[in-house]
């Protein structure tokens, strides 16, 4: 956990009801749920049950926020974009996607989309929040996400558009 415990990973705050962390070593040997039929039908049926997707009452939020964390160029931005073009009904490329030459990640920002379901007039009741990549070297969640910035995130308090390479240059400066 290199210094990390609970509390800085829930920002020194004891509101965190539940958190699990697993490590996944290798592959299964089969897949771990039966795969859907993909078909028209089955494609209108789960586009409906996402568009009509509330948040649980407990929650007492109007919109859920969905966090997109991993490493630079495993698909992050590119997903948004995909869930994106299901409801826009055309292609769509809000989010930057891509890769730098060195690897890192193309996204600078923290970025929350909101959906908006374009047949049904109606925005989503959840959002995606993009994030910088993790690279593979390592650097970039030390030096561009710090446990403040992923703690905000984790808790929703990170405003959209937030920079962290901007953050960064700030706290260097
Ligand atoms: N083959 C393949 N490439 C993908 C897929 N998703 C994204 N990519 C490509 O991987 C690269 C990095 O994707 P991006 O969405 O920017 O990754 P991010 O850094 O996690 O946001 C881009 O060139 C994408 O076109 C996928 O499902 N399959
Ligand atoms: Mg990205």
């Amino acid at each position: 956990m290199e210094g990390k415990n609970a509390q800085t990973i829930a920002n020194n705050h004891n509101n965190v009801v539940d958190l699990e962390v697993y490590l996944v070593k290798g592959t299964l040997d089969r897949p771990w749920r039966d795969p859907p039929q993909w078909n028209s039908q089955f494609s209108i049926e789960i586009k409906s049950l996402i568009s009509n997707y509330e948040p649980f009452e407990d929650a007492q939020t109007p919109v859920s926020n969905i966090l997109l964390i991993g490493q630079s160029g495993s698909g992050k931005s590119s997903f948004v974009n995909t869930i994106n073009s299901i409801f826009k009904g055309k292609i769509s490329s809000k989010a930057c996607t891509g890769r730098r030459v060195n690897n890192q990640s193309l996204t600078k920002d923290f970025m929350r989309y909101i959906i908006r379901d374009s047949a049904e007039k109606k925005n989503l009741k959840f959002r995606i929040c993009d994030t910088v990549g993790i690279d593979t070297n390592q650097t970039s969640l030390s030096k561009w996400m710090n446990d403040k910035d992923l703690g905000y995130m984790l808790d929703g308090n990170l405003p959209n558009q937030y920079t962290v390479i901007y953050a960064l240059n700030k706290q260097n400066s």
